[in-house]
């Protein structure tokens, strides 16, 4: 008995030394300007920022452009910068070209976090003073997301035979990046995988639709293609029914919103490697709080996925991954 009151004690007292998390004096106004406003993986990902928003009595200000576009997003940024938010969360549209435009942010003392997509290398905090003044990149592991739809694909195929990347457009970090993760991987472990050119078609469906065509014109041997992002994917499925050619050419998507999901059900698309935005965005919305009341941040937080496929596209604990419409 008097070992526990001594160790009751003793717990007492440590609580008590803990100094309490600094509170927040006024309401923090956090602003996320995602890559487009309609895009289904970015109004996921503003409820998952909502989520954070509210547990935290945040105002969450969500303003963007219609277009995936670095010259629709620069004035949204501005006009943001202009009501002096107490941090941005931003998915820029492009490496080089939202440099300058987000560092008036950070000059005029405005905390910038980067989701999703990153500026510069995404190496942020390091010392270089080139595009590393972010405080964090919050976002997929995207090599990692390209290497996994290789595999998905390659193994879709039986190991060999053409495919090709329909991707949105050069100079944007994640498809970059899932592109160069699905080369090297096959590079690597596929041989008999045969990469044809990559087909960028400026995140429009038709065009990544009419340019599967195209390909499989030019290559009629065509054995896959790996849809980018949820446009390219999209497209790219309905390039492959138009051809007539549903099963023989395997599709593997990136992003899950409920069209792939659907295309999944009708045998168009085989496998979607589904991020997490919503955690993207309620991450983001944490971490500028935490920053805004004196704590440090990481300096990158990893998402993960969820493999869907037909296995387990109506399995409960994979609707959470749905994007939300
Ligand atoms: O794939 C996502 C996002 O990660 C990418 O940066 C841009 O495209 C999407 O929004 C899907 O359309």
């Amino acid at each position: 008995r008097a070992i526990l009151a001594a160790a009751n004690a003793a717990i007492i007292s440590i609580t008590c030394g803990l100094s309490p998390a600094p509170a927040a004096d006024r309401k923090f106004t956090v602003a996320l300007i995602p890559g487009l406003t309609t895009d289904t993986f970015y109004t996921t990902m503003r409820r998952g920022a909502q989520i954070a928003a509210d547990a935290l009595g945040v105002e969450l200000v969500f303003q963007g452009a219609p277009d995936f576009n670095p010259v629709l997003q620069v004035p949204v940024l501005d006009a943001v910068i202009a009501r002096k938010p107490d941090a941005i969360l931003i998915a820029p549209t492009d490496v080089t070209q939202l440099v300058e435009p987000l560092r008036k942010a950070d000059d005029t003392g405005i905390p910038v976090i980067t989701v999703d997509t990153f500026i510069g290398t995404g190496m942020y905090q390091i010392g270089s003073g080139n595009a590393d003044f972010p405080l964090s990149s919050i976002a997929s592991d995207n090599v990692l997301g390209g290497r996994m739809a290789a595999r998905a694909l390659a193994d879709a195929i039986g190991g060999e035979g053409a495919v090709f990347v329909a991707n949105n457009k050069p100079g944007i970090s994640t498809t970059d990046q899932r592109e160069e993760g699905f080369k090297t991987e096959l590079a690597a472990h596929y041989p008999k995988v045969v990469v044809l050119e990559t087909q960028f078609n400026e995140n429009d469906a038709n065009k990544a639709a009419s340019q599967l065509q195209g390909v499989l014109a030019r290559h009629p041997e065509l054995k896959g293609v790996f849809g980018g992002n949820h446009f390219s994917a999209l497209g790219a499925a309905n390039g492959v029914q138009q051809a007539g050619k549903s099963g023989a050419v395997k599709v593997v998507a990136f992003d899950a919103p409920s069209g792939v999901v659907d295309d999944i059900d009708r045998g168009l698309i085989d496998v979607a490697i589904a991020q997490h935005p919503a955690e993207i965005g309620y991450y983001g919305v944490m971490s500028a709080y935490a920053h805004l009341t004196g704590q440090s941040i990481p300096v990158s937080i990893g998402t993960g996925f969820t493999v869907i496929n037909k296995s387990n596209v109506h399995d409960p604990s994979i609707a959470k991954y749905i994007y939300a419409d």
